[in-house]
């Protein structure tokens, strides 16, 4: 998989692609990541990138010259495995689905938006996807781009050393198994500031840790997201024991 990354601060690419996964991925030889100077693409003495919005209002918007040059030197033509993605905060909300499909494309270029936004041909004439990923204002598209790439990049194939959370997760929407989120987990030390581990999972009864591990993980779900419970069928029987079914969405 490569990916194309255009934006006007291609030095904030420095280091998040150089660790874990990411590292990983790119030594494999499975993914490979290009940062593009918009800069490169303008025709000027100034290197304008950006412009004043007709109309009137606050602030600057990117240019579509640029952006419009970028892509089509990047690709004279594209292929169906090949998406134009548009990161912006007007964009369709990415989740793990997206992720999922994303990650059976050949090559991608993200475009970083900056500034009040980007004019809006770049949306309905360039991009094949605009992308946004949550309702919170960033400065720009560059995080944004980096926790996609972060996203699919766990999914291209020998990306990861062991498939099974890979294969687990290309199987649900969300990451989440059966719309539950993990149980909480321990390591060592059993005792830590007077903080114990619960008693169960010292126990060795692999049958009492696996229904402690249903119910935790339930009760940390209505807790923390509610939201995921609202598509999963809970059942439980007067031994306290439950277990949870995803709903088809
Ligand atoms: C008038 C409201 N504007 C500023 C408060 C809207 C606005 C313009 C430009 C909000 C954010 C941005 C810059 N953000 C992105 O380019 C962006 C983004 C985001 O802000 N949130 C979540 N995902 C993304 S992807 C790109």
């Amino acid at each position: 998989m490569i990916f194309h990354v255009l934006t006007i601060f291609p030095e904030f690419f420095r280091g998040p692609f150089e660790h874990g996964v990411l590292r990983r991925g790119r030594e494999a030889g499975a993914v490979e990541i290009r940062i593009h100077n918009l800069r490169d693409w303008t025709a000027d003495r100034h290197k304008t990138v950006d412009d004043r919005p007709f109309g009137g209002g606050e602030g600057m918007l990117l240019k579509p010259e640029p952006i419009f040059s970028a892509v089509e030197s990047i690709w004279p033509e594209r292929s169906p495995e090949q998406k134009v993605l548009l990161l912006s905060a007007q964009g369709r909300l990415f989740n793990q689905e997206i992720a999922n499909q994303l990650a059976q494309m050949r090559e991608l270029v993200l475009i970083c938006g900056r500034y009040e936004g980007v004019d809006e041909r770049v949306a309905e004439h360039l991009a094949d996807e605009e992308l946004s990923i949550g309702n919170y204002v960033l400065s720009g598209g560059e995080l944004a781009a980096a926790v996609i790439i972060d996203a699919v990049t766990r999914l291209v194939p020998g990306v990861l050393g062991n498939d099974s959370s890979r294969l687990f997760e290309s199987f649900q929407g969300t990451g989440h198994a059966a719309g539950v989120l993990d149980c909480p987990q321990y390591t060592r030390p059993a005792d830590y500031r007077g903080w114990k581990v619960p008693e169960v999972l010292l126990s060795g009864n692999h049958e009492e840790i696996r229904k402690w591990r249903e119910r935790s993980a339930l009760e940390k779900t209505a807790r923390l997201r509610p939201d995921l419970l609202s598509r999963t069928e809970i059942q439980t029987n007067p031994d306290s024991e439950c277990s949870a079914r995803r709903l088809q969405s």
